[in-house]
């Protein structure tokens, strides 16, 4: 809608945030991220110490309830305003979701650095079509969403200090909604929590660049893939090959006082071969845009069930 604009047109957005309080936003973040979810620093530390240090995120994801301004547009202002600009909508309608991404503003594409210190990563975000569920379903989500009507403001507070903008949720809720659409109970209970970021395969150093390897060396370190469709989803075009571990699970205390598992974030590998026209360039004049860029909705569709039930009884043997 008005986020999107024109194809082709990448238009540049004056930033009015300085970029190391940008990068400190991304690293609070990160940290609340990492320390909830030992599988993510567990592969981060792997494949750092495999790779000889130095890696890139390719893109960080949230997830979002498209209902009182709780939208992709709560977790986009953040970056908007730093300069980010959107690029693509993808739409997966037996989900009820929709996603944008926002490309970072360009002569941050390929700097040095690593980590969120790095070359800055493209952000994913989507959001549930909260309309598109049973009056049931409405109705709980709104209940949270409505309660904190100026909550939506302060998403990037929430994924910061890893806390919700809405009240405690009851289990009861929460199991109503996880029939319905798994990706509504994890946004109910994990708000706008970093979904996962991603390792930039392409850029790494060693063999494990290329992502075959790279799963290779994370299930023989005994982490479960995502296997939904398979383990590598591959774009129609051939050239955006991704993977992800299957999401931790953590403990949530209830509205009710219970505690109960419940899914939390996973980390995913994204590599992008050089596009057609750039094939003949050689390797050290290679940058980011002469790559495969964007999502696909054929993979996205599998990446998400990385938190879904039927991916972590898998892993879990249950
Ligand atoms: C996002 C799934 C899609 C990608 O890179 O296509 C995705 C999610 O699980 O919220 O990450
Ligand atoms: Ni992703």
């Amino acid at each position: 809608r008005d986020l999107i604009q024109k194809k082709g047109k990448i238009q540049k957005r004056p930033s009015t945030i300085p970029e190391t309080f940008f990068r400190k936003v991304l690293e609070a973040t990160e940290n609340i991220y990492l320390n909830k979810n030992p599988t993510a620093t567990s592969v981060l530390d792997l494949v750092r110490r495999y790779d000889g240090g130095q890696l890139c995120y390719d893109h960080f994801a949230f997830r979002t309830f498209d209902v009182d301004g709780c939208g992709i547009s709560a977790m986009a202002q953040f970056f908007l305003d730093f300069g980010y600009v959107v690029r693509d909508e993808l739409r997966f309608p037996k989900k009820h979701l929709r996603a944008l991404w926002f490309s970072p503003p360009e002569h941050l594409l390929d700097c040095k650095g690593e980590g969120v210190n790095g070359p800055l990563p493209r952000i994913f975000i989507s959001e549930l079509l909260v309309d598109k569920l049973s009056p049931e379903a409405q109705v709980i989500i709104k209940k949270y969403t409505d309660v904190s009507a100026h909550g939506n403001k302060y998403a990037a507070l929430a994924s910061v200090t890893g806390s919700l903008t809405w009240p405690t949720p009851l289990f009861s809720d929460y199991q109503l909604l996880a029939r319905e659409s798994e990706y509504a109970a994890w946004t109910l209970v994990n708000g706008y929590a970093l979904n996962h970021l991603t390792i930039s395969v392409h850029r790494l150093k060693s063999d494990v660049r290329k992502i075959e390897k790279l799963n290779e060396l994370i299930q023989s370190n005994k982490f479960k893939l995502n296997s939904e469709g398979s383990i590598l989803k591959v774009s129609p075009d051939g050239r955006l090959l991704q993977s992800s571990t299957v999401a931790d699970s953590m403990v949530f205390h209830f509205a009710e006082g219970t505690s109960e598992s419940v899914p939390a974030s996973y980390i995913e590998f994204a590599e992008r071969l050089v596009s057609p026209e750039y094939e003949n360039l050689p390797d050290d004049k290679i940058l980011e845009c002469h790559r495969r860029d964007g999502f696909e909705v054929g993979n996205a569709d599998k990446i998400f069930e990385s938190t879904s039930a039927g991916q972590i009884c898998q892993k879990l043997a249950c």
